[in-house]
């Protein structure tokens, strides 16, 4: 496997980081999970932009612009002759001294790794997942604004922990005020009475590159999609439910802490929009 870092290309075993990097000291850094299919990078853009959006949240100064960025992410994926695979792209704030002022570090790195990802077994897909909410709530947006995709996940991992503790795979977190704000890796989207529902961003949660695509792919189906603060509540009475997000693609859900969501079987406008996803998917990207 050859892994990109700072401009060159490593075989597996040559690519380190040092332990000096704060990236590894304090998780200060950022990251993006993208995919290709089909030989195609699939939303390469709107990842780099994410990208970009979360190293200026954190003043952290890419030292490569966007089409370098796309280049190489597509460069990367191409040394490693994949046509179908998950590219994982990291910037580090880079290496300092042992103290977490930023200041100490001169250079951020780049890396890039091309490789595979199976965030869920495969059954689950169609058989859909059963979900609990967990204690750990989403890291608030006035502390560590969750829109921020950051090396630091512990929020995420302590909430998949519970899940994992309660025998289920995944966790639906709440906001500080006990909305729904999203899973540890996807985001939520519930159906009631025809129409799509997702809790706004602003709920605390990721702005899903799938999320945005499902909202875009319901729409041109001619669902109506809205974005209300939703409780467990509704939750428990939606007719389904489905998590959305790189890794996962589409991942219906059949039961929420113990309540049967729907006919406790993947829903038909899920289905349809799995579906609509995978066409999408396989038709349109960045080529390689
Ligand atoms: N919320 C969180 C907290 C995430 O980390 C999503 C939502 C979905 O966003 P996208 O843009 O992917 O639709 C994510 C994405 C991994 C992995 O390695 C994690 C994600 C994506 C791909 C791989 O575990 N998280």
């Amino acid at each position: 496997m050859k892994i990109f870092i700072d401009g060159k290309y490593l075989d597996e075993r040559d690519a380190k980081i040092s332990v000096f990097d704060h990236g590894l000291l304090y998780g200060d850094g950022i990251f993006e999970g993208i995919r290709a299919y089909n030989g195609r990078v699939f939303k390469l853009k709107q990842h780099i932009d994410r990208l970009f959006y979360s190293a200026k949240a954190i003043l952290l100064e890419i030292p490569m612009s966007h089409a370098e960025l796309m280049k190489a992410t597509v460069a990367t994926i191409r040394a490693n002759k994949l046509r179908d695979c998950y590219v994982r792209l990291i910037v580090t704030r880079g290496i300092g001294t042992l103290g977490l002022n930023p200041r100490s570090c001169k250079k951020p790195s780049v890396i890039i790794i091309a490789g595979k990802i199976q965030v869920y077994p495969p059954e689950l897909y169609a058989r859909g997942m059963d979900i609990v909410t967990v204690p750990t709530v989403r890291n608030l947006h006035s502390a560590l604004n969750p829109a921020i995709k950051s090396l630091n996940y512990l929020n995420n991992i302590l909430a998949k922990i519970e899940a994992n503790n309660a025998g289920v795979e995944e966790a639906v977190m709440l906001n500080g005020e006990g909305f729904v704000a999203e899973c540890t890796a996807d985001n939520l989207f519930i159906v009631k009475n025809g129409e799509l529902f997702t809790p706004p961003l602003s709920a605390g949660a990721l702005y899903g590159i799938t999320r945005q695509t499902v909202i875009e792919l319901a729409q041109e189906a001619g669902l109506k999609v809205s974005e209300p603060n939703l409780t467990r509540y509704d939750l428990f009475n939606a007719d389904e439910c489905f998590l959305t997000g790189t890794g996962a693609e589409i991942m219906p859900v059949i039961k929420i802490d113990g309540r049967v969501i729907g006919s406790g079987k993947p829903g038909v406008l899920t289905r349809k929009l799995v579906e609509d996803y995978h066409a999408l998917t396989k038709s349109s990207g960045e080529p390689i």
